[in-house]
């Protein structure tokens, strides 16, 4: 949680009780007490650390919203915001994203037309019934017509594979053309963030209509949205949407730094712009009071007048990158190519497509040293999950593969399942014969925290357990993941040896950049592992690598960059 984070809840809860027609003066609190946090320089939890300050001290920030703000760090929500968003269906709340209309008048549509989703809405706009409310009108009525499927399409999110397998194809064949001399990604995908909203491209054209009519004709474009003479957004098949903005020379770096964002970083910046008098906008850094602005070609130029060195797009999320720049730590982030091992992947014995040579010998084609061969345990009986025999039987098995090629370790291993009672899947005599045993959880995600504590704690204690995968269970866009006590968790495994994985598949990528930044913090050893079920299913590395940039991480604090023999030495002895 951050300071913006807060600052989204209160502004949130401002919205709702508005829409709730509650009292002017609550909503206005909120509001004030939003603006304040979002103002300030340092972090809410460093007032709350400081013994000599209280946040009661904070303009606009009472008894009462500094315990709230206390109940946000501590609890990532606030009760009062899970009641009224119990009260208030989501459709209402997207309702606030249709261009000039505030949540005045979604109060009123809600109240009137008894409208539910935007489904409702545009129902009732296509009967008239919005223009004959109390201060609308055709053209309002008109205006969320129109705006009706891009409220709907952007509150959908993709999964970052997905977006960016079509912002670089995009972004290729844009290059490819005469005119353009420039094409990049930007946005929430060039710093890799797991999953995307809408995709941000930027170009320098001398001719700004080729690469606009290129795009409308781009076989990956269903749709043209809008059409300006430097913008212009269009709708992929994919379902995501993308803006492509035609960029002076002059002026690219510091487009380039704005739409790459994220918002909190941006904010920082021109913080950091005011006060060595200098402008920052997304067409350049000008000296106060004057128009003109200094040429900023490449982002380097911006953050140079700002006196810092270029950041990594995968920091840029204000999560602690600018004390790092300024004290010249600004980490150097681990690499694809610097993976040479691959500790989970799925072979025909449970439910992957290939053979375990099949596997080996695409994994080596990658350059990878060593692979582990984890294929599911019993309990996981759909993926035709491997009992104690059938599990010795596929080991004589990766032997016999170990034999028969060369320039490849193959490791015996299981991905064991951590039962719902805290015991394991799998007795320890057969454990122990493994090379690499990876526990995790399938079932029981929704069981209370305290189960989930004990089963996380268990499987660390086991003593032939080498590593923890997927260790939070969520699927991206689907379920959250278990709940548990996590820095307990970090503790324990950081304790007994046990190391975390990054799990690369783009619809899992767990650890998040968050905790895998708090494991490797507390010296846990990372492994990103692509949990491949196919030999295709090995290019997914690059999304691990990704996550675990977003998390600051060198090569160092990833196991699988070592050779096989130094990573064996970071396994616990049993
Ligand atoms: P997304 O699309 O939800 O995955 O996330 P982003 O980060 O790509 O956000 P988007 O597409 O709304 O905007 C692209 C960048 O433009 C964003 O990262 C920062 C910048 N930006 C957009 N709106 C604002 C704003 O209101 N203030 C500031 N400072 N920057 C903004
Ligand atoms: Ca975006
Ligand atoms: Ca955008």
């Amino acid at each position: 949680m951050q300071n913006a984070d807060v600052a989204r809840i209160f502004d949130t809860l401002a919205d709702l009780l508005e829409i709730q027609e509650a009292n002017p003066f609550r909503v206005r609190a909120y509001r004030n007490a939003s603006r304040t946090v979002e103002g300030l320089t340092e972090s809410l939890s460093s007032i709350i650390e400081d013994p000599d300050r209280t946040l009661s001290d904070l303009p606009g920030i009472g008894k009462d919203l500094a315990e709230k703000i206390k109940t946000i760090l501590e609890t990532n929500t606030l009760p009062q915001l899970e009641e009224l968003k119990s009260k208030i269906p989501p459709g209402v709340v997207q309702m606030l994203n249709l261009p000039g209309i505030g949540p005045k008048k979604v109060a009123v549509m809600f109240r009137e037309l008894k409208v539910n989703t935007l489904e409702d809405l545009r129902a009732a706009g296509e009967n008239g019934q919005i223009s004959a409310l109390k201060g609308f009108g055709k053209k309002t009525e008109q205006t969320i017509l129109e705006n009706i499927d891009s409220v709907a399409a952007a509150e959908q999110r993709f999964y970052l594979s997905d977006a960016i397998h079509a912002g670089e194809a995009i972004v290729a064949s844009l290059r490819e053309l005469e005119s353009v001399t420039q094409a990049d990604l930007a946005g929430s995908s060039r710093r890799r963030k797991e999953t995307t909203g809408d995709l941000d491209v930027l170009a320098i054209a001398e001719d700004s209509e080729e690469p606009m009519d290129h795009l409308a004709e781009h076989e990956l474009v269903a749709q043209v949205l809008q059409r300006g003479p430097t913008k212009m957004r269009v709708r992929l098949h994919l379902g995501i949407e993308l803006d492509l903005r035609v960029v002076p020379e002059e002026s690219y770096g510091a487009a380039m730094v704005y739409f790459t964002g994220s918002k909190e970083h941006n904010i920082v910046l021109r913080k950091r712009a005011q006060e060595r008098k200098l402008k920052l906008n997304e067409y350049g850094v000008s000296p106060e009071g004057k128009d003109k602005s200094k040429p900023v070609r490449t982002e380097e130029d911006v953050y140079k007048l700002l006196d810092l060195p270029w950041i990594p797009p995968e920091l840029r999320e204000d999560r602690g990158e600018f004390d790092a720049a300024e004290s010249d730590k600004l980490p150097e982030l681990v690499d694809v190519d610097d993976i040479r091992g691959d500790l989970h992947m799925h072979t025909t014995a449970s439910d992957g497509k290939n053979s375990i040579l099949e596997m080996a010998e695409a994994a080596k084609k990658l350059g990878r040293k060593y692979i582990a061969i984890t294929d599911h345990s019993k309990r996981v009986s759909m993926a035709n999950g491997l009992d104690a025999k059938r599990l010795r039987e596929h080991w004589k098995d990766i032997d016999k593969a170990n034999d028969e090629i060369k320039g490849i370790e193959i490791w015996k291993g299981i991905e064991c399942d951590i039962l719902e009672d805290a015991t394991l899947d799998l007795p320890d005599d057969v454990l122990a014969e493994a090379d690499w045993v990876i526990a995790v959880l399938h079932y029981g995600l929704k069981q209370p925290k305290d189960q989930i504590n004990k089963r996380m704690m268990a499987a660390i204690q086991n003593p032939h357990v080498h590593c923890i995968g997927h260790p939070t269970g969520r699927l991206l866009l689907r379920r959250p993941g278990a709940e548990m006590d996590f820095h307990d968790i970090l503790k324990a495994a950081a304790d007994h040896g046990v190391l975390m994985e990054i799990n690369a598949s783009p619809e899992r990528l767990d650890l998040s950049d968050v905790h895998a930044q708090a494991a490797a913090d507390m010296g846990i050893p990372i492994v990103i592992d692509t949990d491949a079920h196919s030999t295709t299913g090995f290019h997914t590395m690059k999304y691990g690598v990704y996550q675990a940039r977003r998390a600051g991480l060198e090569k160092k604090h990833i196991a699988n960059t070592r050779t096989p023999k130094q990573f064996r030495k970071l396994l616990r002895t049993s």
